[in-house]
């Protein structure tokens, strides 16, 4: 397509129409790999566009509530369709506003397939509980009814499919919603939300609000038209998330910051765990809230591991994600470029002991975009800074221990419980991890990334708020429970007392 690569002025979506931001103003939406590309500009919007969107939601929800969910099912299983015949093309737009490398992207908008298909088959399944009663000539039963207005604020480090794992559950289950994704990645949002419009959503189900948090992502914290809110970013900003929902108790889930491990036992297959602490620790530029930040080796092999884990990061291609050598992209910003620059100094000056990377890249080749060098730490401490907090970049800290339960403490002595991993082939150690990792994920013999939309996703401790994403846990959040009963006795019955 000659004008694919055209920058673009794109709107807001808001009951059924693309409309400008009320106070006119616009964001640019640069390519990390290249910040001279404009991908194109997006409205930045404010509280009277937040305001506009929650009455649009708000007016489309009973008609909403009320279409059978297997007809809205429908529309969903339309919008999964054009993501299959457009996924090359949103894929490719990805790239260009998020910097992952195409295998990643084209990843990325699967997992939004994925996720759309699975919730447009919960249209016709959203099952509800039948139970016997207490009391004779007596029903029981409980069924699921839409939650409200849904507000979304979804990150950029998944541009398509974290949007998808809020809007399909929400919408399959008879919400509306307005969306506002990461001021990083408009377009990903831009494209869910054609193909959705494409499909068929009627108006106001589905609104989209660009524009950054405190601009148009708190407005919607505030607005008393919305019942419930689905947030996924840093622990610190979750925090305030939270603390905005409580004075009007909108239902909250918060999906937050990980610190995840992988740990290899003397008895693993090395090659296989080196191949995923590669993946997980430098998959998507180490930018994601499963990446393996921390890999912990039993000291038998710990040399061996760390020689060769060295080297293969060393050797891994980093560059613009649309070029198909390219393993590893840029970081999605200039801030997030500075974290990682922050936290490399951080280690080297609690003496871990920095093995490679450690730098901006800056040759002609990467200076006009946000690269930085692969990094390991070795013979890193536990309790170093560099691993107990969340960096979200590509830096992996390798920590020697002895014990087997040495490597379960190390694991859980982290604020966050996202994802775990262990490399083994002692099927007790195996079954003991899974039993005793604090994470709401535990893999064996895989890296920590790489979930899928089937199973619940989400995690413990500082990592979540006890909600889960994904699968049909997601329907507990997007749905509240009615509970019916039914009494055809014809006279007073006590529950409890007759
Ligand atoms: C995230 O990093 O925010 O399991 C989500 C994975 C992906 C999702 C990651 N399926 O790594």
């Amino acid at each position: 397509m000659a004008t694919a690569f055209a920058p673009r002025v794109y709107k807001n979506f808001i009951n059924g129409e693309w409309v400008e931001s009320c106070g006119g103003k616009g964001m640019e939406n640069r390519n990390p790999a290249n910040r001279d590309e404009l991908v194109g500009t997006f409205p930045a919007s404010n509280s009277g566009d937040v305001s506009a969107a929650v009455d649009a939601a708000r007016a489309a929800f009973r008609g909403w509530s009320l279409t059978p969910a297997p007809k809205r099912a429908e529309i969903l299983f339309r919008a999964a369709e054009i993501l299959v015949r457009r996924k090359e093309e949103f894929a490719r737009d990805m790239t260009r506003e998020m910097g992952k490398v195409l295998a990643e992207t084209r990843g990325d908008v699967q997992e939004a397939i994925d996720m759309t298909y699975l919730m447009a088959g919960e249209g016709r399944r959203m099952f509800g509980h039948t139970t016997p009663s207490e009391l004779p000539n007596k029903t029981a039963s409980s069924v699921r009814v839409p939650a409200g207005v849904a507000g979304l604020i979804t990150p950029w480090n998944f541009p398509m499919a974290i949007p998808s794992w809020k809007c399909m559950p929400a919408l399959v289950c008879g919400n509306t919603a307005v969306l506002k994704p990461a001021e990083d990645t408009p377009l990903s949002t831009f494209n869910l939300t054609q193909a959705l419009d494409e499909a068929g959503l009627p108006a106001g189900v589905l609104n989209v609000v660009f524009g950054d948090g405190p601009d148009a992502g708190a407005p919607i914290l505030k607005n008393l038209q919305v019942d419930l809110v689905s947030f996924t970013g840093s622990t610190e900003i979750g925090r305030i998330v939270s603390e905005a929902c409580a004075p009007t108790f909108k239902k909250c889930h918060l999906e937050m910051g990980g610190k995840n491990i992988i740990v290899v036992m003397d008895d693993a297959n090395l090659d296989l765990a080196i191949d995923g602490a590669l993946w997980g620790g430098f998959g998507t530029t180490g930018q994601r809230c499963t990446a393996a930040s921390r890999v912990a080796v039993q000291k038998g092999v710990y040399r061996h591991f760390a020689e060769k884990f060295i080297a293969r990061a060393k050797s891994l291609k980093v560059g613009d994600g649309l070029d198909p050598d390219t393993q590893m992209g840029p970081c999605i910003n200039e801030q997030q470029l500075s974290t990682v620059m922050k936290y490399v100094q951080i280690g080297i000056d609690e003496r871990a002991k920095l093995a490679t990377g450690g730098h901006r890249l800056e040759d002609a080749a990467h200076a006009k975009g946000w690269f930085h060098e692969p990094t390991v730490f070795t013979d890193c401490d536990p309790q170093m800074r560099i691993c107990q907090e969340e960096i979200f970049g590509p830096v992996v800290s390798l920590i020697p221990f002895d014990t087997f339960d040495d490597a379960l403490s190390i694991a859980n002595n982290v604020r966050y419980g996202l994802s775990a991993s262990i490399y083994t082939r002692n099927i007790n150690h195996a079954l003991q991890a899974q039993r005793d990792l604090e994470t709401g994920i535990v893999y064996v013999n895989a890296p920590t990334i790489g979930a899928e939309v089937h199973l619940p996703f989400g995690g413990t401790k500082n990592t979540g708020n006890g909600h889960r994403e994904s699968g049909t846990a997601a329907l507990d959040f997007y749905s509240d429970w009615k509970t019916l009963y039914i009494d055809f006795s014809d006279r007073l019955q006590r529950a409890q007392i007759d």
